[in-house]
């Protein structure tokens, strides 16, 4: 996906269903979102330090802030676009081929991630040169 741009991220609403005894919110692979749901890893009581800096080449991802908030930038190497997650009935779609950032965790935030693969460390790109590289933006 070395042609992705941050504008095939998207946010999307996430199926939610209420009474009296509250909120359930459902996600199914392939019916709610355009993969399998293979992996699901989640980051909580994160401090200061901001957490991402890399890109995936082939990762499809749905990311969720079931509680608190916390900001990503995704970054295609030429535009930068900021994503506010705040909702747990609202979910970033990840497109492959993007450099993000994870920022701002509140104290109570849990960012849960929803992913297409297993973990594979060969999918990640963690030089930002590199990924200018791959994207085609810098030699
Ligand atoms: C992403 C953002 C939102 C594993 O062993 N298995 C796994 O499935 C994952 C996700 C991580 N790890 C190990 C590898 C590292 O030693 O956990 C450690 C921390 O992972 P990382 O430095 O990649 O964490 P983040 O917050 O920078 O990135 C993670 C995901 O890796 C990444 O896919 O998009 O969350």
């Amino acid at each position: 996906m070395r042609t992705s741009t941050v504008n095939d991220c998207r946010i999307i609403d996430i199926r939610r269903y209420s009474d009296t005894r509250g909120f359930l919110s459902v996600v199914e692979g392939g019916l709610d979102i355009p993969f399998e749901i293979k992996r699901i890893y989640y980051l909580y009581m994160v401090p200061e330090a901001a957490r991402g800096a890399h890109a995936h080449k082939e990762l499809q991802q749905l990311l969720i802030a079931t509680s608190g908030s916390a900001e990503v930038i995704m970054d295609d190497g030429k535009e930068k676009k900021t994503f506010v997650l705040n909702q747990p009935w609202k979910g970033l779609l990840v497109v492959p081929g993007l450099w993000r950032d994870l920022e701002h965790f509140t104290k109570d935030a849990v960012v849960m991630c929803l992913a297409s693969e297993k973990y594979d460390a060969t999918d990640y790109i963690r030089d930002y040169n590199e990924f200018l590289a791959y994207k085609g933006v810098k030699e």
